[in-house]
């Protein structure tokens, strides 16, 4: 990003034209991002609460009493027969700076001996599914893409949530690619694919396995491959056995034509190119799901071409010095961790110690987080003590005892890495912070000052931390530094121009081999190999819940969110529009809703209402809610996560957001809830 500054004010924001992988687009959330910097609505200044909680009303105190009183509680707490555990940070993706993200704030949360937070909200499922198998989080460069002979789009979004993929995809199009889209919904980039393969959500491992029976029957094999570069074809062939397409057609909810096709495709077009993401992970299976997908590639030898294989997370490519950042030995004892996809149930936990004080930051988990009416529950609680940095007065920060402003991107001093493409980066502050708002790191500096802790890794400058946040001597990151990165903006790791990581294998396992078969997971016992997990909410997994609550409910993000980001902002807003649903013509039909009506939607966890719109972008029996919509900002002060659950993933405990049944019914109906 690029910032025009006209007398200390940004006036300007464009992407950089030279960077390789943006060619300076910007999408549609940051493009307006001045909007969110200059936004009336920031918080700029400390607050302490003088209404009940959850009300939101505040009165402005000095940043000295703001800390002084978080220090005093912190160390009553820590000293108390509770002990520091009792403290429990909340953080996870405001801003994935690697700095103001997770450096001075875990040094801070070791040193006094916090609870750690297993940050599982987003990706862990997938991360454990694909390590498992490919060794790490590293994958097809990008940039490659466009030169793909066939591109499966499975269980992502891009045009919505991954804008320079899409770019890539859009070019091989042009280039004569196939493009096969793997999704319950048309979403907007399911529609411009040449094929849209609506299977019924969760039941992607079953369509992976049907991919691989008919590889293997039809022997469209890279035999070579798979001999020099893999372990356990022989047990993963005869579990793809068990899936015989018609078996597969059932279970996805899809035409047997289309597995047909679909396997013929990607044994045929080469090279192939899988862009996998996150709407397969959000299921119970979700780790399962991405560990058969990843089997793919190597049976069919994708991973020759640059332009074959796949990519989930481009993450594990950056040589990121986490111990550097994080300083784990300051760690007292062996804290416990608490799972951030079911806090609601830890904060409603009495025992072991119970959670006295929370501190949120980068996170808007009265929004974001599953099965909202625990977590409200969990906030509300009078003797919890909860501090909250934010930018806005989001859903979370009316729960603050102590509210604190935080800057935005364009005012604080960050080194990024990427999960998507392979440039490091720097953010250069443009502005100076606005009102009294800081960054996470001096917060954090700050409050280790008036606690004591006097280590000298407390007096960092942001400047020093971004200086240890790379391995510098890594050979991915030779030729790379911070003064350069700082001058340029951007630094492409060393990695080649026509990058094909597993061309001769080398996969980052132990045995150097894609492992299709995993001793790692089988010695945490684990099959050893993928298997198809399906949803614990589903017709098939629980006939009689699914009587009750017969529709499959998702919630994606919306084009103009960012998770919960930028859903306060009135233009953002504008774009969306209204919390909407929407339903297949027969589920409404059967229901008597039509577009346009105010629906509510619900099972025993929660409801929450929206508009319905009647369309068959909903495949039937899936109901689709793009979020994430602000709680107090929607039409009933409740949004999506009223109804999903805190269950957590087969592999990496992660959150199953779209693992959830629900019923859905006009407001005009009998069981009208006042709105
Ligand atoms: N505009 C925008 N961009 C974003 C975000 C945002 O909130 N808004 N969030 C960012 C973040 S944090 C993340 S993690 C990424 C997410 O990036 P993606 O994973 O690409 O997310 P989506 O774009 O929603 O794509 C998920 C798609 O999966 C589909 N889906 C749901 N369930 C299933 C299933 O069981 N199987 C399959 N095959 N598909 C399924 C959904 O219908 C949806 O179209 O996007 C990032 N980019
Ligand atoms: N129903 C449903 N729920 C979901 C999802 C879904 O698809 N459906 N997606 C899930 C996913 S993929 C994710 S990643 C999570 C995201 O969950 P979160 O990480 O909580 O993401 P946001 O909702 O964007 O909230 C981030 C907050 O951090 C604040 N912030 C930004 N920058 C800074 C900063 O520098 N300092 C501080 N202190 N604060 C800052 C922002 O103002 C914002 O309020 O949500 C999950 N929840
Ligand atoms: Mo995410």
């Amino acid at each position: 990003m690029l910032v025009t500054v006209e007398n200390g004010k940004a006036v300007e924001i464009r992407g950089d034209p030279t960077h390789p992988t943006t060619s300076g687009k910007l999408c549609t959330k940051v493009a307006r991002y001045l909007d969110r910097t200059y936004s009336a609505d920031r918080i700029l200044h400390p607050m302490r609460r003088i209404g009940r909680k959850g009300a939101g009303r505040f009165a402005r105190i000095s940043w000295d009493e703001a800390l002084q009183e978080i220090a005093e509680r912190f160390a009553a707490i820590a000293a108390s027969h509770d002990g520091p555990q009792s403290i429990v940070p909340y953080s996870y993706c405001g801003t994935m700076g690697l700095i103001q993200g997770s450096s001075m704030d875990r040094r801070f949360f070791h040193r006094l001996g916090a609870s750690l937070l297993d940050r599982t909200i987003c990706a862990t499922a997938g991360k454990a599914g694909w390590v498992s198998v490919i060794g790490a989080s590293v994958g097809m460069d990008l940039e490659q893409f466009e030169n793909s002979r066939l591109i499966l789009i499975w269980g992502s979004n891009p045009i919505t949530s991954n804008l320079h993929l899409w770019t890539r995809v859009q070019e091989a199009k042009r280039r004569g690619a196939r493009l096969v889209a793997i999704d319950p919904y048309r979403s907007a980039t399911a529609e411009k694919c040449h094929e849209h393969i609506a299977l019924l959500p969760g039941t992607d491992a079953a369509l992976a396995f049907g991919v691989m029976h008919l590889l293997i029957a039809e022997n469209r094999l890279d035999r070579d491959y798979i001999d020099r570069y893999t372990v356990g074809f022989e047990a993963l062939a005869a579990r793809a056995a068990e899936w015989t397409s018609a078996r597969v057609a059932d279970t996805c909810g899809i035409p047997v034509e289309q597995v047909l096709r679909l396997a013929r495709d990607y044994g045929t077009i080469k090279p192939a190119a899988i862009r996998l993401n996150y709407g397969m992970q959000r299921a119970y299976g979700g780790g399962n799901a991405v560990r058969a997908v990843a089997c793919l590639p190597a049976l069919v030898g994708a991973w020759r071409d640059p332009a074959g294989g796949a990519l989930l997370s481009s993450s594990g490519t950056f040589p990121i010095d986490h111990v550097a950042l994080e300083r784990p030995d300051l760690m007292r004892g062996a804290p416990r961790t608490i799972n951030m996809s079911a806090i609601g149930d830890a904060l409603l936990d009495p025992d072991d110690p119970p959670i006295r004080a929370i501190f949120v930051y980068n996170s808007n988990p009265l929004a974001v987080a599953p099965d909202s009416a625990k977590v409200t529950q969990g906030f509300a609680r009078d003797d919890l003590f909860c501090v909250v940095h934010e930018i806005f007065q989001t859903d979370t920060a009316d729960y603050a005892d102590i509210l604190l402003p935080a800057t935005t991107q364009l005012e604080q001093t960050d080194i990024h890495s990427s999960y998507g493409h392979l440039y490091a980066l720097a953010n250069n502050p443009a502005i100076a912070p606005l009102g009294e708002a800081l960054p996470n790191t001096e917060v954090f500096r700050r409050l280790a000052a008036k606690m004591g802790f006097d280590e000298p890794c407390f007096s960092d400058s942001d400047e020093a931390l971004a200086q240890q946040a790379y391995r510098w001597a890594d050979p991915r990151a030779q030729g790379l530094d911070w003064e350069t990165l700082k001058r340029d903006g951007w630094q492409r790791l060393n990695v080649p121009t026509a990058y094909a990581p597993f061309s001769q294998g080398n996969f980052p396992t132990s045995s150097r081999k894609c492992e299709f078969w995993s001793e790692k997971l089988r010695a945490q016992g684990h099959d050893p190999l993928p298997e198809v997990v399906l949803p614990r909410e589903s017709a098939a997994t629980n006939t009689a819940l699914a009587a009750r609550y017969p529709l499959a409910f998702i919630s994606p993000p919306a084009r103009n969110f960012l998770n919960s980001s930028f859903a306060n902002l009135p233009g953002f807003v504008a774009e969306e529009k209204t919390p909407r649903l929407e339903i297949h013509p027969d589920d409404a039909h059967q229901r008597g809703i039509t577009t346009g009506d105010v629906v509510r939607i619900f099972n025993d966890r929660g409801s929450f209402t929206v508009i319905a719109r009647v369309t068959n972008r909903a495949r039937r029996g899936v109901v689709v809610a793009p979020s994430i919509w602000w709680r107090k900002l929607a039409l009933d002060g409740e949004n999506a996560n009223a109804v999903t659950g805190q269950a957590l993933t087969d592999l990496g405990r992660a959150a199953t957001f779209y693992d959830c049944l629900v019923e859905v019914a006009s407001i005009h109906a009998k069981d009208r809830q006042p709105l």
